[in-house]
């Protein structure tokens, strides 16, 4: 008995410790920040169940680490505006830049707009970066303390040659399959590489370490071992329904024709029967950029910053593989605007929460201005979302807006979808019965004051677009203002 009550407490003690480790030491008062940017992945991830196979681990244990919002949207259904919105905190229907042909900075709006990490820098923080973080290398240019560079892909078409490994005619950046590269030689695992330099770095100030992943953008290449995870006889479509574009309107269905004059349009691709490599080349991809985050979470964990650094995780918007008939993004459907976002913040997340609520990647400024105590920012037009961070339940009567260039705006809430096309078409989807928006509600007489609601969230007022780039090639001259 004599021994037994000291080594009981000892015991209770360690538990505790246990207990705190678990659950994460509270963040110092500015935390360092590894700020995770991911290209065009949607909700095919295990924790958003967008695909019943998504072979994602380390993104769904990151995850469970802190929160995840299973009903997180983009600003802007494409690379450019999406990624303008996020680092500058206001939508494109304030800052003019709507499209991916145009330049952050050539918009008078945004021209010189301080964005979340020169909002760091100039707040103390040191600013780290490799990869893909703004749309354009040019634009990384003056956010960053260090740089570790981007490379594109052409150096692996290059090496593939003209043919590409899709079976597609003529595929260009619109290729999709296994390629005959190790995966630390693949673009990404190059960025991921470099921050993990920076992680085993003394730092005397606190860090905002961005790592901007571009997968799984076009082209879905990926190394043979992530693409043999998905044996193309057992790959599951994504869930269609025919005739599923009967009861768009004249400008949605519109919306699902962009990319009819690229190789990966759905016409095409059925035509050569690769849907279901499409669907196993984006799968795979996405199992890439994974193997990547898993990368990057094991350094930091055996790195000193262990326990003092907050991490966010997002994508830039999602990515259609046949639904509605419609491949890529540019549309205001679940599919495009639907995107993964953790936030691990140790002492304010708790760990395998989750909230259903609707918000946007605009509402990232204000909530890491708000976790690393820097000074209130103002002009930024998304909300923090630390209220949601220690209460996912939480009321939150506000939703999530899209929009794909002026006059097309998409509202998203807890439960329901409401696009209005600038013709004035609309849809309108209840997600509690009909996840997939398969059923367009917006001509039944009993939801005109649900559409009204909804429609009262829409933009007040738009600017003008900012100067546009020339058009790409392989897209068509689209007039997203007719039907
Ligand atoms: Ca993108
Ligand atoms: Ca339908």
């Amino acid at each position: 008995m004599k021994s037994f009550l000291p080594s009981l407490l000892l015991k209770c003690l360690f538990i505790s410790l246990i207990a705190v480790k678990a659950h994460g030491e509270n963040l110092p008062e500015h935390p360092n920040v590894l700020f995770i940017a991911i290209d065009d992945l949607n909700d095919w991830v295990g924790h958003l169940e967008g695909h019943p196979q998504a072979i994602t681990p380390h993104i769904d244990q990151l995850a469970k680490r802190g929160m995840f919002f299973s009903n997180a949207h983009c600003q802007a259904p494409i690379c450019q505006p999406s990624r303008t919105s996020l680092l500058t905190g206001t939508y494109p229907f304030s800052n003019g830049v709507y499209d991916v042909e145009q330049n952050m900075r050539d918009a008078p709006l945004v021209k010189d707009a301080v964005t979340i990490p020169q909002y760091f820098r100039n707040n103390g923080y040191r600013t780290l970066a490799a990869g893909k973080i703004h749309h354009r290398t040019m634009e990384e240019e003056g956010s960053w303390d260090e740089y570790g560079g981007r490379r594109g892909w052409s150096w692996m078409g290059d090496h593939i040659g003209p043919d590409g490994v899709s079976g597609l005619p003529e595929p260009s950046i619109f290729d999709f399959g296994p390629v005959p590269f190790e995966a630390d030689e693949m673009n990404d695992m190059r960025y991921t590489d470099w921050a993990i330099q920076q992680l085993k770095q003394p730092h005397a100030k606190p860090f905002f370490l961005a790592v901007g992943l571009t997968t799984p953008h076009l082209p879905l290449f990926t190394p043979r071992e992530f693409y043999e995870q998905y044996p193309l006889s057992e790959v599951k479509l994504p869930e269609v329904i025919p005739g599923d574009l009967e009861d768009l309107p004249p400008m949605g269905r519109k919306f699902t024709r962009y990319f009819d004059t690229t190789p990966m349009s759905h016409h095409n691709i059925t035509r050569h029967g690769l849907w279901h490599k499409a669907v196993a080349s984006y799968l795979a991809t996405a199992t890439f950029t994974d193997h990547c985050v898993g990368k990057l979470l094991e350094a930091l964990d055996k790195s000193e910053y262990a326990n003092n650094t907050l991490i966010v995780l997002w994508s830039d918007h999602g990515f259609h593989i046949g639904e509605k008939m419609h491949w890529e993004k540019r549309s205001l459907w679940e599919e495009s605007t639907r995107v993964p976002l953790i936030i691990s913040a140790p002492g304010i997340t708790t760990p395998a929460s989750s909230s259903p609520k609707a918000v946007g990647l605009i509402d990232l400024f204000p909530t890491l201005v708000e976790l690393c105590q820097l000074p209130e920012k103002s002009g930024l037009e998304g909300r923090s979302l630390v209220p949601l961070l220690k209460d996912p339940q939480r009321s939150w009567p506000y939703p999530a807006l899209t929009t794909q260039l002026p006059g097309n705006h998409s509202v998203r809430t807890e439960h329901w979808r409401y696009i209005h096309y600038v013709s004035g078409d609309e849809e309108l989807y209840d997600h509690r019965s009909d996840p997939h928006e398969f059923s367009n509600l917006a001509e039944t007489p009993e939801y005109l004051a649900i559409k009204k609601r909804l429609a009262t969230h829409l933009p007040k007022k738009e600017v003008p677009s900012g100067p546009r780039l020339p058009r790409r090639t392989y897209t068509q001259p689209f007039d997203w203002t007719q039907p």
